[in-house]
């Protein structure tokens, strides 16, 4: 048996969520690029994330975003995921693009406007009711721009009280997951900033409260292998938003920007039992393609996921703690640099194939035909928020 062999059965269990959005054009504040056959409906973005499964079988569910992806029957949509071959994943709230937001949602100073976003989250919660989805993700543009503007205690006391109020109705086989960013669009303070107020946050809601890392919304220099550590050890780590950032939230693709890190994440992903279906870890992917194709992009990212989780698993962990405890400080270092500059590539293609799905997915995609059909087919492509 080569290491390879040993490896496979955790990767073929390996599954990444799309983000619907991904799907749709998204851009800057500059400019919103158009990319021909976008998605004019929820079910073709739902048929293009089923594409990307297809050709990787490395993403067998699509997250959903409400109301970006508002449909009169959900469980009519799921059934149409299910004919593509994908699943409806998680539903994400949306409480940062209407007027009555412009202060706050769950920490606002009025009652109507926390009732507002509370029920929002109730509709959500219906949503999933239908869908059969497991979580709830809660990402909040709440905060401020200037010192004083706010009472930042009272909006942490608020917060607490709403998000109580929503996981009160959170099934018993679903999850609120609540994600965290240290600034934008609020410049001054922002009232989930960063792990620990995520983590206190849904530490006092209970066990199906957790919380999700967006790799993209940590100030940089920051070790997120160790916040990711962290949150396994505490059995808090609910979901990855996974994506490469090189100045704020880029929303890059995946293992683009700095591939050792996402190695280095994934280390810990393993070394806390985070690829255990049981630890309950999501692993979805937050991302816009602003200029580059989008199922391509999707592919790009799930396979960038895939090597370095291969590379992560062929860690010498008994080498490591050999290293470790002798004091070896260059030996475990290399060992560790070993298992990053191993090139997976070849031996996934293989495995692959002996899967029956293409060696190559991009290339499998670019003969397909797939672009030109539907850039044929549609015209008039929905614009996603470029807010991820
Ligand atoms: C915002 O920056 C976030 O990354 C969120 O995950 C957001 O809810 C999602 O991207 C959809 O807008
Ligand atoms: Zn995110
Ligand atoms: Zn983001």
């Amino acid at each position: 048996m080569t290491a390879f062999d040993d490896i496979a059965p955790q990767l073929a269990a390996q599954a990444i969520e799309l983000p619907s959005w991904a799907f749709g054009n998204s851009g800057t504040r500059f400019k919103v690029f158009s990319t021909p056959g976008t998605p004019r409906t929820v079910e073709e973005k739902v048929a293009d994330a089923a594409v990307v499964h297809r050709l990787t079988g490395l993403a067998p569910s699509v997250a959903l975003h409400i109301p970006w992806d508002r449909v009169d029957d959900y469980a009519g949509l799921a059934r149409y995921a299910a004919d593509q071959g994908v699943a409806v994943g998680t539903i994400n709230s949306n409480t940062f693009q209407d007027d009555v937001y412009k202060f706050g949602s769950l920490t606002h100073t009025d009652p109507a406007v926390r009732r507002t976003a509370i029920e929002h989250h109730l509709e959500c919660l219906e949503v999933m009711d239908a869908t059969g989805s497991r979580d709830l993700k809660i990402w909040l543009a709440d905060g401020t721009n200037y010192a004083g503007q706010q009472d930042m205690r009272g909006r942490q006391d608020r917060l607490a009280e709403s998000l109580a109020e929503i996981y009160a109705q959170v099934g018993a086989e679903q999850r609120l997951v609540l994600e965290y960013k240290f600034f934008e669009p609020a410049f001054y303070h922002t009232d989930v900033p960063d792990w620990g107020t995520a983590y206190a946050q849904v530490a006092a809601l209970g066990e199906r409260a957790v919380v999700c890392l967006d790799t993209g919304h940590h100030a940089p220099g920051t070790n997120i292998e160790f916040i990711v550590m962290q949150l396994l050890r505490l059995g808090k780590l609910g979901s990855f938003d996974f994506n490469s950032r090189n100045y704020a939230d880029d929303d890059l693709i995946v293992g683009a920007a700095d591939p050792f890190q996402l190695f280095r994440i994934m280390v810990e992903v393993v070394r806390g039992g985070g690829l255990d279906p049981a630890a309950g870890v999501a692993f979805m992917l937050d991302q816009c393609h602003n200029v580059e194709e989008k199922i391509p992009g999707q592919i790009r990212s799930v396979l960038n996921v895939q090597e370095m989780t291969a590379r992560a698993l062929l860690l010498d962990r008994a080498s490591l703690t050999a290293a470790q405890e002798a004091g070896d400080v260059l030996g475990a270092h290399q060992v560790l640099m070993d298992a990053f500059y191993t090139d997976v590539r070849p031996a996934l293609a293989a495995w692959r194939e002996s899967r029956g799905l293409p060696a190559d997915p991009m290339a499998a995609y670019a003969a397909s035909g797939y672009q030109q059909r539907i850039s044929a087919e549609r015209v008039g492509g929905t614009q996603a928020s470029w807010a991820s």
